[in-house]
């Protein structure tokens, strides 16, 4: 099983990707609960889709943003061979991008990924994936945006990911 991971700041549109590649496959999307390692009272809820493709089964799985979540978001990237890194557009949404960003670039395994930018229809929001990643290993994945109702881009950069697996 190849895994996919959707990962980015909260609220960012995670799951709502993982929707509508889940949509794409006619697989279903089940809920699941990550648990800390040091607490085993401590959980993160997260959603996971799984479906075959080329003869490979493909996971993409996500976990509910919030940073403090650190350890649980380390032991789903971990088994990761591909990452998707989901920005939120809008400009407000800077510094919790930028915190995405910088978790994701001090851990030490490379994998593959693409950055999608999202809410681009809302007011505040703009397509600045580059001031985010510039100077980090992510710099060179493909960058695609989304908005609401429209994951058509998206979907078709995390398909491209999932082929070159
Ligand atoms: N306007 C707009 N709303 C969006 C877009 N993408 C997602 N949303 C909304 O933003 C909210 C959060 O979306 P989710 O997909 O649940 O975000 P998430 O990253 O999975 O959030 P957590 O799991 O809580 O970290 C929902 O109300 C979505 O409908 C978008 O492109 N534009
Ligand atoms: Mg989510």
């Amino acid at each position: 099983m190849k895994r996919l991971v959707l990962c980015g700041p909260s609220l960012a549109g995670k799951t709502t990707i993982l929707k509508a590649i889940a949509a794409a496959h006619s697989a279903s999307i089940e809920t699941f609960y990550a648990h800390s390692r040091d607490d085993d009272r401590l959980t993160c809820r997260g959603a996971r889709t799984e479906f075959t493709q080329s003869s490979s089964t493909i996971e993409i799985a996500t976990l509910v943003g919030p940073t403090q979540n650190n350890e649980m978001w380390g032991d789903l990237l971990d088994g990761a061979a591909a990452v998707v890194l989901v920005l939120d557009g809008q400009r407000e949404r800077d510094e919790a991008n930028q915190a995405w960003v910088a978790k994701l670039a001090s851990r030490e395994t490379p994998v593959p990924g693409c950055v999608v930018t999202t809410k681009l229809d809302l007011p505040n929001a703009a397509f600045a994936p580059a001031q985010f990643v510039s100077g980090t290993r992510f710099a060179r994945w493909p960058t695609t945006q989304s908005s609401a109702g429209n994951a058509t881009s998206a979907l078709l950069a995390v398909e491209a990911l999932i082929l070159s697996l």
